[in-house]
This record gives C-alpha cells, structure tokens and sequence, in this order.
C-alpha cells in the first residue's frame, strides 16, 4: 500500500492536476484562422472574427442578439448598466465575486440573497423577502450551468416592476425548460474564460432578445461611439480581439465533443464515488441540455468522517488542486464583509454549503484513470480517517 503524501509520500501525480485547466481542441484550425487575422491586419474593434463568432452564438442559443465582450466581468458591468440598475440590486452571495463587484463597482449596493439548497441557486422566496422601495434590478446565477427556477424569479420582478438579468457565466450550451440559455430575463452574460466550458482565451458576451438593449451595448463597449469622432453614451472598452473570437469559434465547432467529453467524465466519477458516505456528486438534468463542465462534490460532516477542508489538503498534497469554490461567499470577502458584517444570519444555506463543496478536476486534460485515482485517494483518506486526522493535526 503506498504511504499518502500527507505522511511523506510521493504525490500520486508527478505534476498538478488542476481544475480549470483550459480545453485547446483544433489548434491547426486555430492557426489557420489566426494567419488570417494577422494576414488582413485586423486585429479588434468588431472585426469580421468577432462578427463570426457572434453570429454562430446565435444561431446556438437562438438567440436574437449577441455582443461579444472582453470578459464576463465587464460585460456584466455594461449590461447593468445599459438596464440602469441603481441603488439597490439583488444577488446570491453564493457566486463568483466578480457577479458582486459588478454591481459594487458602480456604486450599486449588491444586497446578498441566500440560496435553495437542493440547487445552489438563487431561493425565490428569499429574493422576495429583500425587496425594499430601493431596490432596481435582480441579478440570478446559473450556478455550475443549473439554471435558476426563472419561472418565480420572473412572476416576483413582475409583481414588483423589477427587471432580471442573469450571470450564465458557468451555463453556456445549457438549455432550461427546452430553450438554450441566453433567452432568459432581459439579457444573460456568458464567459469564455480560458477555465470555462468553451473558451476564447478571455471572453465573454451577453446574449438578449431586446434589439434596443443590445445596440445600446455595443455602443458602451466601444466608448460610446456612433460613428467616427460622435460620442453618443457613456462608454468604456468592452470589446473582444480577433484572436479571442478565432479561440472561441474554434471551440464552438468542437462544443459537441467537448460537451461528450465532460459527460463521460462526470459519469466516471459518479461510478467511482457511488456509496461513499456522506460525499455526494452534484447532479445534472437528463432531460435538459448541460454542459457537464463541473464537477462538484459536496461533503456532509455530519455523515463522512473527514471534513470539507481535511479532504482538500489530503488532495492538494497528492497534487490534486482541488477547489472550494464558492466559499467563503461573496459576503465573507471585502468590501462586503465590512460592508455588512452580519449579512451571513440571513444565509444560513449559503454559509453551511460554501463550507461542504468541493471541485474536482475535469476536462481534455483528465483521463478515466486519473479519476479512478482521484476517487481511490478520497477513499482511501476516509479508511484510515484517525491516522490522517493525526497527521493533519500536527501539521
Ligand atoms: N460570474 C461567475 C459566476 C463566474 O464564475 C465568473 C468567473 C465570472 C462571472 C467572471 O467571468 P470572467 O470575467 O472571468 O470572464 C477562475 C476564473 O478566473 C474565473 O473566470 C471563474 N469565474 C472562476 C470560477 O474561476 P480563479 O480566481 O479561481 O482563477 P485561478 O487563477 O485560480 O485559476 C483557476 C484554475 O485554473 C487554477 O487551478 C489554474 C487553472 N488555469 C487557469 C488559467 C487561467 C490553467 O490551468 N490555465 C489557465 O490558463 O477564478
């Protein structure tokens, strides 16, 4: 039996296995394009890429309108804008920071929102308790590309003349009540950051039905501009390159082996970590479309005897860097937490699932075998939980 490398063994993998290692795909196709940009020498600024690329989202999503940005991040700024949230706007604190500081940024106060816990996301029914005369807008996050009950989400904004977009950085490819994610709220920002689902290097878009909404975006993303030297709105530099868009549609073009891919990794590691207790794998809906590209464990203390935090560092010393997000909750960080020092007893399921979840590697880059190992590490922590509980004390 090998020694763990928590008592000083040799990590199970020579080099670290990450979780958001980037996909690649068709790297001749790739170049081809990128020979072409370089070849026209034009290399941003709604170039013929980019167009490409937006026209192919929506032919994806059928959506009608698609404006391609730099990154989620400041896409999500200029869709808020261009909604004109103010004031006050509801958000999950269960989240990547960036939904919150997209809000904090402009001076909108995100008010945190805790979550269902049977979904991670966004609970209708505590978004409605936080409606005050200052609230303007509702922010949802399809969190690891599970869709928010958008249904409630959407009757609750009605009842109070609210608007709701959505923060589908994690659900690019995934479909809700049989139609693809983009369609849902005013609009949905996308992100195809290197670790995400389909990458273009950085990258992000936000796809909407609204004609109006999406040519006031194109106009922020782009200072303002409505033609050579006329300004028309308040703007910044939102726009993608023609490399990110080669990426990103290259990675398109391969969304349905990529997706497959995912697939057969999540269902090899449900295999392998069936009847664990107290570790249970998120699950995904057959029914629907998703893109499988998290895998996401949650680790009950009260039933696995190792917990959340002892089960990453048994990981982490065998070169498995597995992650916690989304903990500790956007609440728990700066500025928010002295902002709102007391905003966590209104989350309790945020606060209690921040502390169980735990992300493991996946993608191109993870074999069958590497997930067999991975299982086999967690298991093997959990058989001999009073030797490693011993080790990780003394450290
Ligand atoms: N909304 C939500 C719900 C989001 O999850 C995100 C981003 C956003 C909005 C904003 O989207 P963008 O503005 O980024 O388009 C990472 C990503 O940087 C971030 O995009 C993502 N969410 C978040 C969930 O994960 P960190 O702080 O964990 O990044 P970092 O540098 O620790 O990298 C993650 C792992 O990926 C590392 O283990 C190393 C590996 N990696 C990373 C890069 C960039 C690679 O192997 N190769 C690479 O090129 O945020």
């Amino acid at each position: 039996m090998r020694t763990p490398a928590i008592a000083g063994g040799q990590p199970r993998f020579a080099e670290p296995l990450h979780v958001g290692r980037p996909n690649i795909g068709d790297t001749r196709r790739l170049f081809e394009r990128i020979q072409g940009i370089l070849d026209r020498r034009w290399l941003t600024n709604d170039g013929p890429v980019v167009r490409e690329f937006e026209a192919r989202l929506c032919d994806v999503t059928g959506v009608r309108h698609c404006v391609t940005m730099c990154n989620a991040t400041v896409a999500l700024e200029i869709a808020i804008r261009a909604l004109d949230f103010q004031k006050e706007v509801i958000v999950p604190s269960y989240t990547f920071v960036a939904t919150a500081h997209a809000l904090q940024w402009q001076e909108i106060t995100p008010i945190f929102a805790d979550i269902d816990p049977a979904t991670f996301n966004l609970d209708p029914a505590c978004l409605e308790r936080l409606i005050t005369p200052r609230t303007t807008g509702i922010i949802g996050v399809h969190v690891w590309g599970r869709p928010c009950e958008t249904r409630a989400i959407k009757d609750i904004a009605g009842k109070h003349g609210l608007r709701v977009m959505y923060d589908a950085a994690h659900a690019f490819g995934c479909s809700h009540e049989e139609k693809m994610i983009g369609n849902f709220g005013e609009c949905e920002v996308v992100s195809f950051h290197a670790t995400k689902f389909l990458n273009s290097f950085e990258g992000g878009a936000v796809l909407t039905n609204n004609g109006e909404l999406a040519e006031k975006m194109r106009l922020m993303r782009n200072f303002g501009f409505a033609g050579y030297d006329r300004v028309i709105y308040l703007g910044t530099n939102g726009k993608m390159t023609e490399v990110c868009a080669a990426m990103g549609l290259t990675q398109l073009e391969n969304m349905d082996d990529l997706i497959g891919l995912n697939r057969r990794n999540y269902e090899c590691y449900q295999e392998q970590l069936r009847g664990i207790p107290g570790i249970s794998l998120i699950d995904y809906a057959t029914t629907e479309k998703r893109n499988y590209h998290y895998i996401v464990i949650q680790v009950d203390a009260a039933c696995c005897a190792l917990n959340r935090d002892q089960l990453v560092e048994v990981l982490h010393a065998e070169n498995v860097l597995a992650r916690k997000y989304f903990w500790p909750g956007c609440h728990r960080m700066q500025p928010y937490q002295a902002l709102f020092p007391n905003a966590g007893l209104l989350l309790p399921h945020t606060e209690r699932l921040a502390a169980q979840v735990i992300v493991l590697p996946t993608g191109e880059c993870v074999s069958k075998e590497d997930i067999a190992a991975i299982a086999g590490i967690i298991k093997s922590a959990l058989e001999r939980v009073d030797r490693v509980t011993r080790i990780l004390k003394k450290e």
